[in-house]
């Protein structure tokens, strides 16, 4: 191993220790997270031939790219991409999943150096995937089971993004209270965090469940604001929604106002952009509480966990990026307005530490 990697690899294995202190983990395989506070730092390391000489492509390939948290994670992704001068080759299933399994097998077959599934169902991903990590390509996997140890496994903490809302939940309903509960199967984040909502059912008696909705799709809010709509109004006595996407906590907010139930039902939901600061902090609006990383951020850490394993260097098994919760309240009391507002006033969203590349600057 050169000293580059070496050096790589010992911060990679601090980073995992500091994670180990701070975070519980899923399983019994060492999983990275951020500590608290996370400095800028200069170059450790010097760029690899192979990076300097930009010759380094990896396949970022999606199951969805329509909606604030896709349009802000890719964005994330190309400017790491820029930044450590590699080629990013984007393609995506729009939703549909035979799409993005040919979109995957498309990447194997031009032998990229490495390969990002960027969500995806495990039975229309996990074939390509297989083929992938035979072919000794190394693989990245965000949000979606890879079914390979082979593969780093990125998600959020899905749990901890559930526990954060559902906590604003309790708290303000006082534990009683009809609830709306917007969920879709078959997304690994999503079943994450509906196994933190089927528990808090159990530990919450006095939090009734009235009505399940959900739909993913190219126009998800607006679908959902419809069936929020004629869930609403189906149960009148509706005080809460727990809506942890935010394409479904936008639906769900535009329901609440167009039935004049801004008073009475609050949304607790997940993730975060500029787009939706507006719509939590807007006068009268339902949505109170949202528990979020910084979907850019996420983005950049499965660009750099590419790229480290494009240089050889250890990574994972397992990255897990820690959520913080922003509510309406502190939104509007520090006048936050935009995600870069939010990110100076809560730097836990940053976390250089996580895959950190030695070569490059963060
Ligand atoms: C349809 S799955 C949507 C979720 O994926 C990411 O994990 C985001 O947090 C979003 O809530």
């Amino acid at each position: 191993m050169s000293h580059a990697r070496r050096l790589g690899a010992s911060l990679l294995l601090g980073a995992l220790a500091l994670a180990g202190c701070s975070q519980g983990t899923t399983g019994t395989a060492p999983v990275s997270s951020a500590p608290a506070t996370q400095a800028a730092a200069s170059p450790t390391a010097e760029v690899p031939p192979r990076f300097a000489a930009g010759g380094v492509r990896i396949a970022l390939v999606r199951q969805l790219s329509s909606g604030d948290y896709f349009e802000q994670w890719l964005a994330g992704a190309q400017a790491e991409a820029k930044g450590l001068n590699v080629t990013l080759e984007v393609s995506s299933g729009d939703g549909n999943n035979d799409k993005q399994a040919l979109n995957l097998e498309q990447a194997v077959q031009q032998k990229v150096d490495a390969i990002i599934v960027d969500h995806g169902f495990a039975d229309t991903v996990q074939p390509a995937i297989k083929k992938a990590a035979d072919a000794n390509i190394p693989l990245v996997a965000f949000d979606v089971d890879p079914g390979t140890p082979k593969a780093v496994a990125i998600s959020q903490d899905d749990h901890q993004i559930a526990e954060l809302a559902l906590g604003a939940l309790r708290a303000d309903t006082g534990g009683t209270g009809d609830a709306i509960y917007v969920y879709v199967a078959g997304f690994a984040p999503l079943d994450r965090r509906n196994e933190v909502w089927t528990q808090f059912k159990k530990d919450n008696p006095g939090i009734k469940e009235v009505a399940q909705i959900g739909v993913v799709n190219n126009s998800t809010a607006s679908a959902v604001a419809d069936q929020a709509k004629a869930a609403l109004q189906a149960n009148p006595g509706v005080k809460a929604i727990f809506a942890p996407y935010d394409e479904f906590a936008k639906g769900a907010a535009i329901a609440v106002k167009e039935l004049g139930l801004q008073d009475q039902v609050k949304i607790y939901g997940a993730d975060i952009s500029t787009a939706d600061i507006g719509v939590i902090t807007e006068p009268g609006s339902p949505w109170v509480a949202t528990a979020t990383t910084d979907p850019s951020n996420v983005g950049r850490i499965a660009v750099r966990a590419a790229a480290l394993l494009v240089a050889g260097e250890q990574v994972g098994p397992e990255l897990k990026v820690p959520p913080a919760l922003v509510t309406q309240k502190q939104l509007r009391d520090g006048g936050i307005a935009n995600i870069e507002q939010l990110t100076a006033a809560i730097p836990a969203l940053t976390t250089p530490d996580v895959a950190r590349v030695p070569w490059a600057a963060s």
